[in-house]
């Protein structure tokens, strides 16, 4: 079939999941990989001769197995106890153990074999600059003269630092420094911007700031430093601001609070006692959206941490010692702890560390990195596929990618037509490409292919070995092939969320509650999927009012309060709308106050109040003005229904709500 073919075909295909359950294509992977691959060998080693025995009996036996992985993917300064302590919804996992997954990241390489190995590539956008190449022992200090610096400003084991950062070193080094002392940092994307930093660094209560004067984005220096003085202004727990020399940027210095990086660390030793953590001491905060508007800090921990992300960059990913990793995801988000810093770091892998956009110069910039860096594993979203789509396959076809020999996806679900675009430009028809189900909360991979599994486009396949992943119905029965459900873990593993911030009653309730009557401990992870009758699982999208942007998890409520703050806005109802590049777009319906007149440069207004609230992740493509929007008896605004109506579907049952004519106001967008 050409791919051509396929575009139609995926096209007529992905206008509903039920039809991508009809998905008959299977893509097997190459036999060399897979006899090769790193869990072939575990399997082997195991006994197991099939990977479906090898899944459910991981599964099965859970504990056993994490136990093993735990041994086997991390140095432990002290051995733990207990594997497992599990008293729903709170589980301590290698209870008594002591490590730091900065000993595990850096130390043990720095001091062992891989000292000179490069850990990252560091390709600045800005082309005229040199590409840095940050050995092993490099991070090694690096990591300890910032760790030393931190102490020298007071910060110490279980303090908050907030890290507002673009891609560069620095950032992953400042993510090991607070590891290593014990200090839970708090990545804020950098694409936030003064408002959503503010939240962040006041509910974390961070003690330090790290930031830089400014970054490169699209060959121009942009400025940072502005959105922290902003942002700590009103943020009494903040003492210091670290601030990185990157733009060259003239920027104000607040006497006495802010201090230059390269002068902190400048004469501090380049040795720091790596702090021996409980397993259950927490890592980091990392904040991410949920449906109200109030973003909720995820918790995770060290011990966890020192063992999943390395496995399953290890098993998914199949990393040897000769690859080249680049997971293009920003440090800011959940992909880029997990699978830029801490995974491929514990196994002491090389990665590319990219500061730019794709398309900047031009189409090529990431297959020329590619090719000049013999990027051998390459882990993107599939907003990037599509955008690269759109620009064409003369783009890929113009560069040498033959030294590509896995793929990955990430973030959404991967459409069938952009699955097959991926493999054939980026993969030769070659590469088999593991679409990665998970989220902020799981830390790790949870539903996915591993390079012996047989491929269906558009589907994540399987839960990975340890993980007993299911997709129940509203009784906590698991569904029928073809019949959608709610995705769930009825059992823990060790780099699952241990808490939100401050905030035990929304956990209990967003995760936990809503099988809990009938079997407490089943995990609840908010998105819906159905199963073919192979098994092979399809994700439908969220259950609840998260947005997906270009990859990027925002809440509607955050969007809607960003809105309502403007002081022409009474009230404000946003949804997402289907977008070929992006997945979805933004688009906000608003209410003005009285006597507020409606105009086009008041939309306009509205759409840059929210980027500057908010930051450009959250901008809204498209504003509205109505009179009124659907709500429940109870206040409640109808997203759901608010959506089917301005995309033209049925709206289903509306005589409940309390105002059902608004609905008719809602206007059909394109
Ligand atoms: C890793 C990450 C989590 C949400 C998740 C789901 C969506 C992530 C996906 C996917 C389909 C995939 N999601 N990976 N949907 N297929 N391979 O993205 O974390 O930002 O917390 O978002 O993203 O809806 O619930 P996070």
């Amino acid at each position: 079939m050409t791919v051509e073919e396929c575009h139609k075909m995926a096209e007529e295909k992905a206008a509903t999941t039920a039809v991508l359950l009809e998905e008959t294509r299977v893509f097997h992977p190459p036999k060399e990989l897979a006899e090769n691959s790193n869990v072939m060998q575990w399997m082997k080693k195991k006994g197991f001769t099939s990977e479906r025995e090898m899944r459910a009996w991981t599964g099965q036996h859970y504990i056993e197995f994490w136990d093993e992985m735990a041994k086997t993917y991390a140095d432990w300064f002290e051995p733990y106890a207990q594997i497992l302590e599990w008293k729903p919804p709170y589980a301590r996992w290698f209870v008594g153990g002591k490590c730091n997954v900065a000993y595990n990241a850096v130390d043990r390489h720095a001091k062992g074999a891989k000292k000179d190995k490069v850990a990252y590539i560091f390709v600045p956008e800005p082309t005229d600059q040199q590409v840095r190449k940050i050995t092993y022992l490099d991070l090694y200090k690096a990591v300890n003269k910032f760790a030393n610096g931190l102490k020298s400003l007071g910060v110490k084991k279980g303090d908050r630092v907030s890290i507002y950062m673009p891609m560069i070193p620095e950032t992953p080094i400042a993510m090991l420094a607070c590891a290593k002392i014990g200090a839970i940092h708090s990545v804020v994307f950098s694409g936030f911007s003064a408002g959503g930093l503010q939240s962040r660094v006041l509910d974390a209560e961070a003690k330090v700031v790290v930031t830089t004067d400014g970054f490169y984005r699209r060959g121009k220096p942009l400025p940072l430093k502005p959105n922290v003085d902003e942002a700590v202004q009103n943020a009494p727990s903040v003492e210091k601001v670290v601030v990185v020399k990157r733009a060259g940027l003239d920027v104000p210095m607040k006497e006495g609070r802010d201090i230059w990086y390269h002068e902190l660390v400048a004469n501090q030793p380049d040795e720091c006692e790596t702090e021996k953590m409980d397993s259950e001491d927490r890592l980091f905060i990392l904040y991410t959206s949920g449906t109200t508007g109030k973003p909720k800090g995820i918790e995770h921990v060290h011990g966890g941490y020192c063992v999943t992300p390395a496995q399953t960059t290890h098993w998914v990913f199949d990393l040897k010692d000769d690859d080249v990793w680049w997971c293009t995801a920003d440090v800011g988000w959940i992909t880029g702890h997990s699978y830029v810093v801490y995974g491929p770091l514990c196994l002491g892998a090389t990665s590319i560390l990219y500061e730019g956009a794709p398309d900047y110069p031009d189409f090529g910039r990431w297959f020329s990195i590619i090719q000049e860096h013999k990027v051998s594993v390459f882990y993107t979203a599939p907003t990037a596929i599509r955008m690269f789509m759109k620009a064409g396959e003369q783009w890929p076809q113009k560069y040498d990618l033959s030294s590509l020999r896995l793929l990955g996806s990430v973030g959404e679900p991967i459409n069938p037509e952009a699955w097959i675009w991926y493999r054939k430009y980026f993969g030769s028809d070659r590469c088999p490409i593991m679409d990665t189900w998970w989220q902020t909360e799981t830390g790790c991979f949870v539903v996915s292919p591993l390079p012996i599994t047989p491929l269906k486009p558009g589907s994540p396949t399987f839960p990975l070995p340890g993980f007993n992943t299911d997709i129940y119905d509203e009784d906590a029965n698991p569904v029928p092939p073809g019949q959608g459900g709610n995705i769930v873990n009825p059992t823990p593993w060790p780099s699952m969320l241990r808490a939100f911030y401050k905030d035990p009653e929304r956990y209990m309730k967003e995760y936990w509650q809503m099988y809990w009557d009938i079997r407490p401990g089943v995990y609840l992870a908010g998105d819906k999927a159905t199963r073919d009758k192979d098994g092979y699982f399809f994700i439908q999208g969220r259950i609840d009012d998260v947005l997906k942007v270009a990859g990027h998890r925002i809440s509607n409520a955050e969007v809607e309060s960003a809105l309502v703050s403007h002081p022409a806005v009474a009230e404000a109802a946003v949804i997402g709308k289907p977008d070929e590049v992006k997945g979805e777009v933004i688009v906000a319906f608003v209410i003005l106050r009285e006597g507020v007149k409606e105009s086009e440069d008041l939309k306009k207004e509205l759409a840059k109040h929210v980027r500057s609230v908010l930051g450009p992740v959250a901008y809204p493509e498209i504003v509205y003005f109505v009179k009124d929007v659907p709500k429940t008896r109870s206040g409640k605004i109808m997203r759901r229904v608010i959506k089917a109506k301005a995309l033209g579907n049925p709206v289903g049952d509306i005589s409940a709500l309390a105002n059902p004519e608004a609905v008719d106001a809602i206007p059909l967008i394109k």
